[in-house]
């Protein structure tokens, strides 16, 4: 396969203005008429033009009305080329095509009998010819022809223009996007779906309807995502002075979505997983990841639609971009310290461990072999770490004028990230060329520290040294700029006036400091005795922190530090170092004691009277093993699960009452209500149901099966399932069919249902997941059921998927060459679990190694999967 380079990118040879599509659906095939107005751009050369397309069979194709022959044209396998095109010309084509058969769900195919589409990044080129790249901004018309009584509703981007009846119970509905767009917002939906209206004024006044497509059996599930959507489009108008811009606004609820949802224009596309909610079907996480991707694709109509990518390299302009906004819109709905918490948890554990491994790319990729491939943690999450830097050091104002500028400087174009950043220096008279280079170096930086304080001169310096580790085709990197957020506490927790040499004035609370140089230092003045450093407050940029705190220090900041994120990392700390420990100890065969000033910590922090309770429970949970494995030069995935279930073990033990009466007291008083104080409540409970279920006695054991059965919401329900899925005794079975009796009618439930079981701790766990592929509610062909149950066995259940026998890699390597053929997409992100595999030791290495050379010579593998397997064997 071939590689795309970023430095190869030319403008394109022609532009589309115009584009007409007619299609007319039909139960075995589906035609598409497509008229173009095409112009060339340079007038000097008249180069071919080489329209994109595949999986197409051309039917015909008119240049100005002239049918053309064959040696007028060429056709491969992805390509049309015409040789010879005038100045300005209409081309009309004809292609057909099989949505029926589509089982990759990119271009056009049905799902649950309904037609929808997913054209990001190049799925429109799989439904006519077309120039498919982002950069070619064509104004849509769409046509759909169809049986009535079978697609009752017909969508697509715009407005809604003409409709009408045709004869043989067909019709017809003709929709108009005013806005010039790229092909992959291009969308179109077509099926038997209910409807349910509301409407949004904006505060320009203007009315907009909007309408939420699901299958009428999940009518009572739609309401938590039409009220989020509402909410986004305020949002958005107050923080970014941005309005919605068409006089409708449709998102439509599909079961069959490689991706969580898709922001076409106008017509949204949401894998259901992200739309259906009731209190008795999802979770209180369910509820806030249905929330941030809503506001997620809504923001995208400013931060992707209106101001587009010239290219795929550019990805992270737009969701960097809109990742950051989406995390600032859900901090403002709860708790933020809660939000930055688990944004940074889950950065820290998937997007640095990618950087450090075979697929580590710079946030705009240099290359690629396939572009879906480059969706990635990175792209997305450290994309919006990138972003959020510059509002660190831009201020809340200077950020505001800068994407003011951004928005009406590039609104209708297709620009880059470098287009973004020069936005932002221009609107603030500032230099930020060293800050680019956080866009081409891949890599987490380190940021090593130490720190002496001066009595007789009571001063305190910080001296700090940058690096950051060699990745793929990137050997040596160059110093980046870092906004280093900083306080320094006193000894009654308070934070000290920051006074830096040379300055006149001193900073109370936070204040930011601009790294700049492989080495410098900080000397802050007037420090009366020697502080405690709280540094990278808020996480304020995407680095690993070294600095040799002392454990009393750590306790002191967890208990005191103003800012909550680094109370919480305090805690962390500690108990990354006590596990690491411990781990050591368990390698070497010796008794596990548990420190037990940790032990009398997380008392205290049970019975703290903080009021915010997720914050607390955030506190009580342990580094993940994921988390965890990132510390271990050679990862043993045993020690870590051993030494981890034997500390909760031991916590549960020795503050068993303390848990149990917090249990009692957490107890729910009225009717369920789901606000950031019920859900910290149900939170902070679930937690210590968790710590209690580790001691695996019969009355607890028999309390976690009563919430089970006697819980008015899902995440009751699940918090106690997923304990008793670890156990040995009656109750794990008795629930696990109870709950699959009770919901086997909801596939979404169901896919829960999945994943407990393969995230159980249980030795027979891979059996039972062998076993369910064989369910007759698992489907190879819907990706969340692929994800339910093989994506959370390989990548969430480090301990049993790293069986040193190797049956774990046999199993996923047999369901990576089962799923390549069907839906490529997919199956890359399946065979990305092996990623790490050069982390762990010689034999595990070996067999996930063999895996990956059996993948690699397998014959028609897809080039998604030849991608990640071949730089993974490189
Ligand atoms: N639909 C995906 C997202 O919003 C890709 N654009 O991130
Ligand atoms: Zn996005």
């Amino acid at each position: 396969p071939q590689t795309i380079d970023l430095k190869d990118y030319k403008i394109p040879d022609y532009y589309i203005e115009t584009v007409d599509l007619h299609f007319e659906l039909g139960e075995k095939q589906t035609t598409v008429r497509s008229r173009l107005a095409i112009s060339r751009y340079s007038e000097a050369k008249a180069p071919p033009l080489v329209l994109n397309g595949e999986a197409l069979e051309l039917l015909s194709i008119q240049l100005d009305g002239q049918v053309l022959d064959k040696k007028d044209y060429q056709q491969n396998p992805e390509s049309l080329t015409l040789f010879q095109v005038p100045e300005r010309f209409t081309l009309e084509i004809e292609t057909r095509i099989y949505p029926q058969d589509n089982t990759t769900l990119s271009g056009l195919y049905t799902s649950g009998g309904n037609f929808c589409t997913q054209c990001e990044a190049e799925g429109f080129r799989r439904i006519t010819y077309f120039l498919d790249r982002p950069d070619v901004m064509a104004r849509y018309t769409t046509t759909i022809v169809a049986d009535k009584k079978k697609y009752p509703v017909l969508l697509s981007n715009g407005n809604l223009v003409a409709q009408g009846e045709e004869d043989n119970g067909h019709h017809f509905a003709k929709w108009q996007d005013p806005f010039p767009k790229p092909s992959y917002l291009f969308a179109l939906v077509a099926g038997d779906l209910a409807r349910i209206e509301d409407e949004f004024v904006t505060r320009s006044g203007r009315k907009v309807a909007l309408h939420m497509y699901v299958q009428s059996h999940n009518r009572d599930k739609r309401e938590h995502a039409m009220a989020s959507l509402k909410r986004a489009m305020a949002w958005d108008e107050q923080v970014y002075g941005r309005e919605y811009d068409l006089d409708i606004y449709m998102i439509v609820a599909v079961d069959d979505f490689n991706m969580g949802a898709m922001e076409n224009k106008g017509l949204n596309i949401f894998n259901s997983k992200y739309v259906l909610a009731k209190p008795e079907t999802a979770t209180d996480t369910d509820y806030e990841n249905i929330e941030g991707v809503i506001a997620h694709e809504y923001f995208h109509n400013w931060s992707g639609n209106r101001v587009t990518c010239r290219d795929w390299f550019q990805l992270s302009l737009k969701e960097g971009f809109t990742v950051f906004r989406d995390q600032q819109f859900s901090a403002d709905q709860g708790s933020p310290a809660v939000k930055r918490i688990q944004d940074v948890n889950h950065l820290r554990t998937y997007q640095f461990r990618e950087d450090a491994g075979p697929m580590a790319h710079p946030v705009r990729p240099e290359s690629y072999v396939e572009v879906n491939n480059f969706y990635t943690m990175t792209v997305y999450e450290k994309g919006a770490e990138i972003v959020r830097m510059l509002y660190h050091l831009l201020g809340p104002e200077g950020f505001r004028q800068g994407t003011d500028l951004y928005f009406d400087r590039h609104d209708g174009q297709a620009v880059t990230t470098d287009d973004f950043v020069k936005a932002l220096e221009d609107a603030n008279a500032l230099d930020l060329s060293q800050f680019r280079r956080w866009y081409s170096q891949a890599g987490t930086p380190e940021l090593r520290i130490s720190r002496a304080y001066d009595a007789e001169k009571s001063t305190y310096t910080l001296k700090i040294k940058q690096t950051c580790p060699p990745t793929p085709g990137q050997p040596h990197k160059a110093p980046l700029h870092i906004p280093l957020a900083i306080g320094l506490l006193d000894s009654q927790g308070e934070d000290l006036p920051l006074r830096l040499a040379g300055e006149t004035t001193a900073v109370t609370g936070t204040r930011v400091l601009e790294l700049r140089q492989e080495e410098e230092a900080f000397v802050f003045h007037d420090i009366p005795c020697e502080p405690a450093p709280s540094l990278l407050r808020s996480f304020s940029a995407p680095v690993k922190l070294y600095l040799d705190l002392r454990d009393e220090e750590r306790y002191f900041l967890l208990a005191h530090d103003k800012d909550r994120f680094n109370r919480w990392e305090a805690g962390q700390q500690l108990a990354v170092k006590i596990i690491l420990g411990l781990v050591k100890d368990y390698q070497q065969g010796k008794p596990l004691v548990l420190d037990s000033a940790f032990i009398e910590t997380v008392g205290r922090i049970l019975e703290s009277d903080e009021p915010d309770q997720a914050f607390v429970a955030h506190i009580l949970a342990l580094p993940s093993e994921h988390y965890l494995a990132e510390f271990m030069a050679v990862i043993d995935p045993d020690a870590i699960h051993e030494t981890r279930c034997f500390i909760r073990r031991s916590l549960a033990k020795a503050l068993q009452e303390l848990f149990a009466a917090t249990y009692q007291a957490l107890t729910k008083t009225g009717a369920y209500r789901r606000d950031p104080k019920e859900m910290g409540r149900r939170k902070l409970r679930n937690t210590c149901l968790g710590y209690l279920m580790e001691l695996d006695e019969p009355d607890i054991r028999s309390q976690c099966l009563q919430q089970f059965n006697h819980a008015d919401n899902m995440t009751d329900v699940i918090a106690a399932l997923s304990r008793l899925v670890d156990i040995e005794g009656p109750e794990r079975k008795i629930a696990l069919q109870t709950f699959y009796d009770k919901w086997q009618e909801d596939s979404l439930v169901i896919d829960k249902w999945f994943t407990l079981q393969a995230l159980s701790r249980r030795q027979d766990t891979l059996a039972r997941v062998q076993e369910l592929t064989h369910h007759p509610a698992f489907k190879l062909t819907n990706p969340n059921k692929v994800r339910a149950l093989i994506g959370a066995f390989s990548q969430g259940n480090p301990a049993r998927f790293h069986d040193p026998s190797g049956k774990g890699y046999g199993f996923l390597g047999d369901y990576v060459l089962k799923l390549d053929p069907l839906n490529p997409q997919v199956a890359a992100r399946l065979v990305s679990a092996f990623n790490p595999w050069q982390r762990y030791d010689q034999n595990r290495q070996e067999l996930m190694k063999a895996q990956l050379e059996r993948i690699a010579k397998t014959p028609q593998i897809s080039k998604d999967v030849y991608e990640i397997v071949s730089k993974n064997l490189a």
